[in-house]
This record gives structure tokens, C-alpha cells and sequence, in this order.
């Protein structure tokens, strides 16, 4: 690739990612079910959520003004295929519609086609645990990529399948609130049979597809340096939670998503298995408001880490929730200086998507955690550019220069 600024490609992304769920508004699917059993925080459902199915327009052009030359969305499954096999045409009209909008103001897409969500009739099927689902999921990517397909180059398979099969099968945190180790164990091989045919249905609509995965990688180490037990978990956890999908798939990866939020420093404890994996609090470094502590030199040390798959790298995600902006303008720049770090010791990466664009609906959390560069008013959905956002729009300036 062409190089200018000293370090960044000349065609490298910039811009910010969102997913259906969280910003839609008016999903059907098995979270909605869920939320109405009152188990996200504040007894908050998904609702409106930031009304971006009806604004979109609004929100890419907020993007445009801000630089972003690539935006990340997903398509919602349950929208698409509402009942078995029959699929809702005006929901692909909408969707076309999306991604034409983004055309047109030379905003380049990357499409999910999985975060987190199923059509409710999916999950009484079993969802991710029946294998039938891989077959499912394969039909419902065939409609996408037939109808939709010649708008899209880069394609997401599927979002975060490490923390999905662990939060809804091991942890009970998510939906279906599970707690067996041997059906997330299940559960994440079938998300590998299902990134496979996705990947294959893709390319063999279009061969120069970009097809990848938004990995969620943490960085572990041990929380006491010459600890053996500690040791032992980190290297355990850096295998199961950042190797091992990998491993699996990265023959199937044209580039890797890289959603980098977590630096973990890991103590063993005998208290069961959750307190074993919670991370140690660390002094000094500054925390979101969900209290992750902000460690951009972990974004390097992954970029390290994922070169032996030799694939060109897409930061998918990075960001936190911060409602009074304070940390988002340096959290920006300091990971953006871990890239150009990595940019000079050679490791190939193409773009950089903030998490998010828009506040949006954060899971089982609610709406209280603010991750956007756009802030949401949800009594009127107005919409107001943070200062962050700014600054952010000046980093892409001057790299772009
Ligand atoms: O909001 C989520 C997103 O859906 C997946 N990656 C992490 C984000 C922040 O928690």
C-alpha cells in the first residue's frame, strides 16, 4: 500500500462502529423477550433504542462531517427472516437503502451479520446450541449476499462468539442465561462451522470479498509478575480467550477484527470460576464509566500477538463509555499512537472503528453506559456531537494529510 504520514496507509479506515440491536430501535428478537423479564439493569428494555433505523441519515452524515471514511453495522437476522424462510422484503429494501446512503457520501461499509441477536423462532429451535443453526444462519447470509451483496466488500461473519457463548452458556449473564460448560464449548464450535460457510457463501458470490471476525481480544498478564499460579492462569486465558477461535479460523480470515477494550491482570483465587477470572484492579490508570481501566499499550501488545496469523488487522472496536467525555479524546488519540507504533514496526493494519458512533443500548447494562462520539438525548432522540468526536475528526485529518 501507497504510505503517506510518515506511517498510515494511504487508504486507511477511519470511523466508528455501531450493531442493529443496540441502536435500531423496535427489534424483535430473543433479547427482546428477555429484557421483559426485567434483568437489564434498571428493568431498561431496548425500545426505541437511539432510533437509528429511522435516522440513519442523519447519524452517517454527523459521520461524514466528522471524516469517517468506513462505518460497521449490522443487519438484524430477526428483521430479515421474521418466520422460517419467509423473508421480509421491505426490511432488505431498508437495509439497501442503508448502504446506498453510505455510498453515496463515500463512506465505505462493513457489514455484521451476527451480533449477538437471533429471530426468536432460532432460539426456540435451541439457537446456537442445535447445530442446525449453522445451516440456518447459512441460508439467511445466502439472501443477504445475493441481495445486498453487490453493495458490501468487507463482511463481519459474526461479532464476538467468545464472549457470547461464555456470557449466555457459562456465565448465565446473557440470554439464555446458561450455565453448562459443555454447551458453550457447543455453542462456540458451532459458531466456527458457521464462520466457515459464511465465509464460503461469500466468496463464492464475490471473490474479492473481505471476510472477517470481530475478535474480542483482551490483554492478559499475571497480576503478581513471578507468581506461578497466576502465570499459569494468564497463559491459560490468553489461549482460550484470544488463541483458540483463531487458531480455528484465521485460515477463513481475509483480514482480522481486532475490538480491543479489556487489559487484564489476572490472580488466581480458589472462589469459583468467575472470581478466578476477574481481573485485579489496577493503581493509576484512569477508568470508564463502567469501570474498565484505559490501558492503550495492550492494543500493541495484540498486534504483536497476531502477527503469526499474517493477516492485515482492522481495528473493529475500541472504546468506552465515558458521559461526561472526559478520557475519549486521549483514549482516542493514545490507541490511534499504538497503531502508528505498530504501522512502523510493520504490522499490517488497515483500519480504525470507534465503538460507537451513537450511545447506544449496552446489553444487560441498560442505557446508562454512553460509548458514543454522537450523545443521545433519549426523551427526543436528538442527536449532539461530543467534543471527542472532534478531536477524533482532526487525528484522521492530520494522518490523512
Ligand atoms: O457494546 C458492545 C458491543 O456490542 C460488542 N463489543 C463490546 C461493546 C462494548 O461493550
Amino acid at each position: 500500500m501507497e504510505t503517506q504520514n510518515k506511517s498510515f496507509p494511504k487508504h486507511f479506515f477511519w470511523g466508528a462502529a455501531t450493531s442493529a440491536h443496540q441502536v435500531e430501535g423496535n427489534n424483535h428478537n430473543d433479547w427482546t423477550e428477555w429484557e421483559k423479564l426485567g434483568r437489564v439493569a434498571h428493568g431498561e428494555h431496548s425500545g426505541l433504542a437511539s432510533g437509528h433505523y429511522d435516522r440513519y441519515r442523519e447519524d452517517f452524515a454527523i459521520a461524514k462531517e466528522l471524516g469517517h471514511t468506513m462505518h460497521r453495522l449490522s443487519i438484524e437476522w430477526s428483521r430479515i427472516e421474521p418466520r422460517p424462510g419467509i423473508f421480509d422484503q421491505q426490511a432488505i429494501a431498508h437495509y439497501r437503502d442503508v448502504l446506498l446512503e453510505l455510498r453515496r457520501l463515500g463512506i465505505e461499509p462493513m457489514v455484521t451479520l451476527w451480533h449477538f441477536t437471533n429471530p426468536i423462532w432460532v432460539q426456540q429451535l435451541g439457537g446456537w446450541t442445535n447445530k442446525q443453526t449453522i445451516d440456518l444462519y447459512g441460508r439467511y447470509v445466502s439472501t443477504i449476499v445475493r441481495e445486498l451483496g453487490d453493495l458490501v466488500t468487507y463482511w463481519i461473519t459474526v461479532n464476538e462468539p467468545t464472549v457470547y457463548s461464555s456470557s449466555s452458556y457459562l456465565f448465565s449473564y446473557w440470554p439464555p442465561e446458561r450455565k453448562n460448560p459443555i454447551t458453550a464449548w457447543s455453542v462456540i464450535r458451532n459458531f466456527v462451522a458457521a464462520h466457515r460457510l459464511g465465509y464460503q457463501i461469500i466468496h463464492r458470490h464475490n471473490p474479492n470479498a473481505k471476510v472477517g471476525v470481530a475478535n474480542n481480544l483482551n490483554h492478559f498478564i499475571p497480576a503478581r509478575r513471578n507468581n506461578y499460579l497466576d502465570r499459569t492462569l494468564a497463559t491459560f486465558s490468553r489461549y482460550w480467550h484470544n488463541q483458540w477461535w483463531l487458531d480455528q479460523t484465521y485460515l477463513t480470515q481475509d483480514f482480522i477484527g481486532l475490538n480491543y477494550y479489556f487489559y487484564h491482570p489476572l490472580r488466581f483465587k480458589i472462589s469459583g470460576l468467575q472470581n478466578l477470572l476477574r481481573p485485579e484492579p489496577q493503581d493509576r490508570a484512569p477508568m470508564s464509566d463502567l469501570g474498565w481501566e484505559i490501558h492503550p499499550h495492550g492494543l500493541g501488545e495484540l498486534f504483536d500477538f497476531l502477527k503469526k496469523y499474517d493477516r492485515p488487522i482492522i481495528v473493529t472496536e475500541n472504546g468506552l463509555a465515558d458521559a461526561a467525555d472526559q478520557f475519549r479524546a486521549a483514549f482516542i488519540r493514545d490507541h490511534v499512537a499504538e497503531i502508528e507504533k505498530a504501522l512502523q514496526r510493520g504490522v499490517r493494519i488497515q483500519g480504525y472503528l470507534h465503538w460507537s458512533l451513537i450511545d447506544n443500548f449496552e446489553w444487560r447494562e441498560g442505557f446508562a453506559p454512553r460509548f458514543g462520539l454522537i450523545a443521545i438525548d433519549y426523551a427526543t432522540l436528538q442527536r449532539t456531537i461530543r467534543p471527542s468526536a472532534y478531536t477524533y475528526r482532526d487525528i484522521i485529518r492530520q494522518r490523512s494529510a
